[in-house]
């Protein structure tokens, strides 16, 4: 059993070999604290952005995180899998037109992965004729949208109004995440769903395909 706080701190300041082999050793324990370790790190991945904030951490530092972030969600996938092998589908994912942040919609892409959903991640800044461009040729049915700029929301209720100008609104859900999302920004966007955390995300995706 690995000391969560421990792995926190040694993603916080990014000491990379020292987490690979933290979240390789919850995996070779039986994988049962992927959850747990995933949380951590996430935490830490918020704690490394109030670092850039306040000057003490650089670009860099933000990309190097990132990097480490997306192979520790590749190590701990088998485990967070487990026990949920059924494919669910295929999902369209992407961060909105204007915003190029994908820290946060990677990890959701990684966690979406490891729950059997076959995802289509589309990138950063994506325009939503980009979207209904991919979801009329692949026959998806959820699309996932990022975003962390404020100006992101209104991207958000763009890729709606898209869907509704080209009259396929009803074959889609629409779940919209990052941090500026709220409950209030949801209803007056027209999506289907909102959350901030990537795990209630796969929950409703899962149910959502499951139905
Ligand atoms: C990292 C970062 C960057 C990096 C991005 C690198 C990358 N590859 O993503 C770089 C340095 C490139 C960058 C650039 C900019 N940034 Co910046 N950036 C940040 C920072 C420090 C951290 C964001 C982050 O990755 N957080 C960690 C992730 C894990 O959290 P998250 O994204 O919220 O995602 C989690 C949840 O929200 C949720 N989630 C996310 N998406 C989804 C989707 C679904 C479907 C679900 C269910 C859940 C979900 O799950 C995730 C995991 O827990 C924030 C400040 C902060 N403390 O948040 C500023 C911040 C977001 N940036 C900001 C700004 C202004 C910019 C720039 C415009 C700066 C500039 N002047 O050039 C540019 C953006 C240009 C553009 N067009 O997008 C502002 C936004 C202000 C606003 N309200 O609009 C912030 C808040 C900083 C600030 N206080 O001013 N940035």
């Amino acid at each position: 059993m690995i000391d969560m706080n421990k792995l926190k701190d040694l993603m916080t300041n990014m000491d990379e070999p020292a987490v690979y082999q933290a979240v390789t050793e919850v995996m070779t324990d039986g994988g049962d604290e992927a959850l747990a370790a995933l949380e951590v790190c996430q935490e830490a991945m918020t704690e490394i952005g109030n670092r850039y904030e306040a000057g003490t951490y650089f670009i860099g530092d933000l990309l190097f995180a990132s990097e480490i972030m997306t192979a520790v969600v590749d190590i701990l996938k088998p485990a967070l899998s487990a026990g949920s092998m059924t494919k669910l589908g295929k999902l369209v994912i992407c961060t909105v037109k204007g915003d190029i942040h994908d820290i946060g919609k990677n990890i959701v892409k990684g966690m979406l992965e490891a729950a059997g959903f076959d995802v289509i991640d589309l990138g950063i800044d994506v325009t939503p004729a980009q979207i209904i461009e991919t979801v009329n040729a692949e026959e998806v049915t959820i699309v996932a949208l990022s975003g962390v700029l404020t100006l992101a929301l209104r991207s958000m209720q763009d890729v709606v109004s898209a869907f509704i100008a080209a009259g396929v609104r009803e074959k889609v859900r629409i779940i919209i995440g990052g941090n500026p999302v709220t409950a209030d920004a949801c209803a007056i966007i027209g999506a289907d769903e909102w959350s901030n955390s990537p795990q209630k995300g796969v929950e409703i995706c899962r149910a959502w395909a499951s139905a």
